[in-house]
């Protein structure tokens, strides 16, 4: 395919920008005849996890299968972009381990709870503070700040572009050939 394969694995709060950085990030790639796949909430959580609720448990199944679906994409030889919160730093290292540490980079996508909370994108953090919603990450669910990550975007910081532009210097070396 003309690239080495890897799984950039991208984590943060629910709106911290994670999906909008995997599909500009996808889009970039695309264009220069690339082949990615991303992974995220609308062809995961809606299909092969559909079972799977925000419990510890689920969350911790719903990462391990993912992490499995990373690995056999990345077998077929494909850069895959993932997009889920992935709250614990035993997620992150279980992701890590399936894929395998040769082939994954984490990517901490930050904001805070309470820049997350005024961008609201799907009006999630609304029913939250009306009480509508268990187990919300943040919230009455933990979040743990990863102490290394292998690349950190701060979106408060940061314009789209920017991130882009970091995110796309810290790649390209790791799917060149
Ligand atoms: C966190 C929730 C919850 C709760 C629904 N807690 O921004 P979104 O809306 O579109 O994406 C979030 C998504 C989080 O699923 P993940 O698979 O990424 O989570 S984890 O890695 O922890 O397994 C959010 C929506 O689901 N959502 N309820 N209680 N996010």
């Amino acid at each position: 395919l003309g690239q080495r394969a890897h799984v950039f694995w991208l984590y943060g709060l629910s709106g911290s920008g994670k999906s909008t950085l995997a599909i500009a990030l996808e889009k970039t790639l695309f264009a220069q005849g690339r082949v990615v796949q991303v992974l995220d909430g609308d062809n995961i959580r809606t299909g092969l996890n559909s079972n799977l609720g925000f419990s510890d448990e689920d969350r911790l199944e719903n990462i391990r299968r993912i992490a499995h679906v990373a690995r056999l994409y990345a077998d077929s030889g494909l850069i895959v972009i993932t997009s889920f919160i992935t709250p614990r730093a035993e997620l992150r290292q279980l992701a890590r381990e399936i894929v395998g540490p040769a082939d994954f980079s984490d990517v901490y996508v930050k904001a805070s709870y309470e820049a997350c909370a005024s961008r609201d994108p799907k009006g999630l953090y609304a029913k939250v503070k009306a009480g509508e919603v268990k187990q919300f990450t943040g919230k009455d669910s933990g979040f743990e700040e990863p102490a290394a990550p292998d690349l950190l975007i701060d979106t408060e910081r940061e314009t789209v572009e920017q991130s882009l532009q970091r995110l796309l210097d810290y790649t390209t070396p790791r799917i060149s050939l």
